[in-house]
């Protein structure tokens, strides 16, 4: 097709190639869901519904898109790690961060009337994404990542755990319970929960407590996967043969997605990791 005259603003256009050969980590957020939950009436301090859809949304995404080998949500966000090997879009970061952004967007949108059959989403007040992409080197660097957002899960949810117990259970104003919770550490919180409300806090859902970890247990499809090995002894993708590159990428669309609310922060769960990341 012959090139029109205006062809040449193409070339404003910029790259945005993704280093190869580095973990992509995607992380998105629920836009403003500070107003969201409130106009959607979200349970406190967890709306055990809210974060179902965010599961089933998420399983959905990585279903559709086989190079996503885990992920990890808490609250209204979710980050999806790809393979060190992706190379989904040619690496191109603008596509991939609206593209995981979009499909979650229109997953969530889709999945709502399932877990809040008695809410209609409102034209006023639609649920939407914001989505970066960040580069790491290592799986050392992405356990630390996910670590990190588990922290963060864990001292939010201890946080509002203590602070919705008082005004709810306790019968204090916000300011109050704001006022009350000022100053203290975790153990404060643990043992306020306890002594006056008789609540064990280890005993909270631990999908509350913990988030929800995602992994493609690729091992479950193809036992012999070479995905089972750890890559860092094979070679770059460069050498791999085209029937293995196909076996590999078959084997990851047959996985099977596992759910799991457990600590990612110790060793243990990192022990198996060579299934669904290497
Ligand atoms: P952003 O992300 O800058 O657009 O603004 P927000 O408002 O989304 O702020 P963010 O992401 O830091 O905080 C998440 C908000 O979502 C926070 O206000 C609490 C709310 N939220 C998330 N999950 C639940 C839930 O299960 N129940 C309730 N009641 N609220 C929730
Ligand atoms: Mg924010
Ligand atoms: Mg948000
Ligand atoms: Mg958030
Ligand atoms: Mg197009």
């Amino acid at each position: 097709m012959a090139k029109s005259r205006f062809e040449y603003v193409r070339t404003y256009e910029q790259d945005g190639i993704l280093l190869p050969n580095t973990y992509v980590v995607i992380r998105l957020d629920g836009r403003g869901f500070h107003r969201f939950s409130a106009r959607y009436n979200f349970r406190k301090p967890n709306d055990k519904r809210a974060l179902c859809l965010m599961n089933a949304t998420a399983k959905q995404v990585m279903g559709q898109i086989p190079d996503v080998a885990g992920a990890y949500g808490q609250s209204d966000e979710y980050s999806f790690v790809l393979r060190r090997e992706c190379r989904l879009f040619d690496r191109r970061e603008a596509k991939l961060v609206s593209t995981f952004a979009s499909t979650f967007t229109a997953h969530y949108q889709f999945l709502w009337p399932q877990y809040f059959p008695d809410t209609r989403l409102d034209g006023s007040m639609l649920p939407s994404f914001d989505a970066r992409a960040v580069l790491y080197p290592s799986l050392r660097e992405v356990r630390d990542y996910f670590s990190w957002r588990q922290a963060d899960c864990h001292i939010n949810n201890l946080y509002n755990t203590a602070f919705w117990t008082l005004v709810l259970g306790g019968g204090l104003s916000e300011h109050d319970a704001e006022q009350a919770l000022m100053g203290t550490n975790s153990g404060d919180k643990n043992e306020l929960l306890f002594s006056r409300f008789g609540i064990n806090y280890n005993n909270e859902e631990a999908m509350f407590r913990k988030g929800t970890m995602l992994v493609r247990d690729v091992c479950s499809a193809d036992p012999s996967s070479p995905e089972s090995t750890d890559s860092r002894d094979v070679p770059d993708q460069h050498e791999k043969s085209k029937r293995q590159v196909e076996r590999e990428e078959k084997a990851r669309r047959k996985a099977e997605i596992v759910e799991m609310h457990v600590d990612i922060i110790g060793d243990e769960f990192w022990k198996n990791s060579a299934r669904w990341i290497s």
